[in-house]
């Protein structure tokens, strides 16, 4: 008996990848041996359905084809599986890894399923897929004021200079710096830098939260509708969107919805803000935005850190405050000059909640972007028992792609090999509507992950070597580069707190800055920006990859051999060429 369907090949599946509702998917499976085949769909909400397949026309003597029509309305995934009948025996085949696609095998009983994406029509901003995005903690970036003095520090909280590798800092890092050190970064710092992330080619800056907080990373919200006075005030955030818009970067924020400071307008706990916080009254206007277990001690919090209660994100005063007020905090931010947010923990916001969010900052700005913060696969990702609705049309346009992260690092390091990377990206490219795998954000590090120089440090005097062929993929695959500030002069940093070092002015690594600037200029050309994208295998250690734009092609590949160089033929073209060991080409 045999059996072979293979979801990344359209003979077996037309067409490939994502749906949107109303489409036919026809598929096909090759067979021998077996007599009958049917197809078992399972739908988003839990329901089955098995339909008969007739054998293929045309196809040599063994396929079986069958088709799903999807209804108008549907959106949400379709599982598929198939269940073949040789003589007595009833067979299965389906995937190698639940929601992975490609080939797949025979099994005795139910099998892992094949994904079916279904969404609604959406497009995502042509700037946004088009573009490179630059991530600045602010603190950590650069003090712009003319004094060099830090404005407006909190009590108590340490002010350091800069953030390098002497003995005071290693100290420091180890025993204290974690949420109340300061370096003094703030807006103006990110304004007079403008000119040079313009020079790097970037088009948008997704800025860590910058609204009033206790903590140096802000993700503690204390005040909504305030930018933390040690960063600047509203009239030089807007002064910010307008610079950066008269040069082409438009400015994303980080909205943190799923949770407030403890010292915050809303709950305060401290009694430092005038308000009546939820922590001191019932009677509070906020009372209902958060959970008491035990009025007032005892609440619930993100991830059991006291300092962030968690909110009730669909409480309607919530609701209003954030999305639909007429100064909602959303419309108040795009207004005054905001081109999108990405949604802190998406994963732990219900998805009426996003998808409203999402509709209303469409209405004030149908140009503006919504990323979800998701570490997974968002298309299948089941949180707090749900199957999660992010890629279906209403809620997120992208979402930040650590998968890509994880897929890079692997093949370079030699945990999986080019075909394990193929895998891992052709079913992504599969599961996300075209639009979000366009427009998915390439992550090579940010501030909650070892930075990508460190994690090659290992590598000895080849460490930056890997860390450049990171870069070669990040800047030449389909998706949003985004270049975690640093990164692109060398720094190190480890995990979270120390991945979030000053950025070195002055001491940068001139080398790398010369290579990303030069990848970036190569990133910013049609066939690369928004090119169709295909893999062709080349051998275990060498990844290949092909881009095409009207007409024209390039040829990436990427050797991650150290000892041994390789001559690979280029696909189609012809020509064979040489790359060096731990190297790159780019055929054009
Ligand atoms: C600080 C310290 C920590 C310390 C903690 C508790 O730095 O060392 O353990 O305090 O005292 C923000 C700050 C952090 C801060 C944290 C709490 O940036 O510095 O930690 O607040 O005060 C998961 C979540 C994901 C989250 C990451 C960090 O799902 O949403 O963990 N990321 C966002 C932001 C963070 C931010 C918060 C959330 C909180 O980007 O910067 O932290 O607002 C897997 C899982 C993921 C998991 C991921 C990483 O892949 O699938 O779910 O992400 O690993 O752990």
């Amino acid at each position: 008996v045999y059996a072979k369907h293979d979801s990344h090949d359209t003979f077996y599946r037309t067409p490939f990848g994502a749906v949107k509702s109303g489409s036919t998917v026809t598929l096909r499976i090759k067979a021998g041996g077996i007599e009958n085949a049917e197809l078992a769909l399972k739908f988003f909400d839990g329901s089955e359905q098995i339909l008969s397949m007739t054998k293929a026309a045309g196809a040599e003597g063994h396929a079986f084809e069958g088709r799903v029509d999807i209804g108008d309305e549907y959106t949400g995934l379709i599982n598929y599986y198939f269940i073949l009948y040789a003589g007595q025996n009833v067979l299965y085949y389906g995937c190698q890894q639940d929601g992975m696609g490609g080939t797949g095998k025979l099994y005795d009983a139910v099998p892992p399923p094949y994904q079916i994406t279904v969404y609604k029509g959406f497009t995502v901003p042509q700037w946004f897929k088009e573009g490179i995005v630059y991530q600045i903690f602010v603190d950590r970036f650069l003090n712009g004021n003319e004094d060099g003095k830090v404005s407006n520090p909190k009590q108590n909280s340490f002010i350091y200079g800069c953030w390098d590798d002497d003995p005071m800092y290693i100290r420091n890092k180890e025993d204290d710096i974690e949420r109340w050190e300061f370096f003094g970064g703030n807006l103006k710092g990110v304004m007079a830098k403008l000119d040079y992330l313009k020079s790097l080619n970037v088009t948008a800056i997704y800025l860590n939260p910058i609204f009033e907080a206790s903590s140096n990373h802000k993700y503690d919200t204390g005040d909504y509708k305030k930018i933390d006075p040690m960063y600047g005030d509203e009239s030089l955030f807007k002064k910010l969107c307008i610079e950066a818009g008269k040069r082409g970067i438009k400015i994303i924020l980080d909205g943190v919805f799923s949770h407030t400071g403890a010292d915050s307008i809303y709950f305060n706990k401290f009694g430092r803000y005038d308000s009546i916080g939820a922590y001191q009254s019932k009677e509070s206007p906020y009372y209902s935005w958060y959970r008491f277990t035990q009025y007032p001690y005892e609440y619930e919090c993100w991830w059991n850190i006291k300092n962030l209660p968690n909110v009730n994100e669909l409480a309607p005063s919530y609701q209003n405050f954030i999305i639909y007020d007429g100064d909602s905090v959303l419309k108040h931010w795009m207004n005054a000059g905001a081109y999108g947010w990405r949604l802190d923990v998406a994963d732990e916001l219900p998805d009426e909640f996003i998808e409203a969010f999402k509709a209303e900052m469409k209405q004030v700005n149908k140009d503006s972007v919504l990323i979800g913060e998701v570490w997974e696969d968002a298309s299948n990702k089941v949180s707090y028992s749900r199957r999660r609705r992010y890629l279906f049309g209403n809620e997120l346009d992208s979402v930040t792609n650590y998968p890509f992260r994880n897929a890079v690092i692997g093949f370079l390091r030699g945990d999986i090999d080019s075909t394990g990377f193929t895998r891992r990206m052709m079913s992504l490219y599969e599961n996300y509507p075209r639009e979000t795998f366009c427009a998915a954000l390439n992550v090579l590090g940010t501030h909650d992950t070892e930075r990508i120089f460190t994690v090659f440090e290992d590598k000895g005097e080849n460490a930056y070597k890997y860390a450049k062929l990171a870069v070669v993929i990040q800047m030449t695959f389909p998706g949003v580069p985004l270049i975690y500030y640093g990164d692109e002069v060398g720094i190190k940093g480890g995990t979270d707190p120390d991945n979030r070092r000053t950025y070195p002015w002055g001491r940068e690594n001139d080398d790398i800055l010369a290579f990303y600037k030069r990848m970036s200029d190569l990133r910013n050309t049609d066939i690369f920006d928004k090119g169709d994208f295909k893999f062709h295998p080349s051998g275990r250690d060498v990844l290949c990859y092909e881009r095409s734009y009207e007409g024209s092609k390039a040829f990436v590949f990427i050797n991650r051999n150290v000892e041994r160089a390789v001559s690979v033929d280029v696909p189609t073209q012809g020509v064979s060429i040489d790359i060096n060991a731990l190297d790159f080409k780019i055929f054009m």
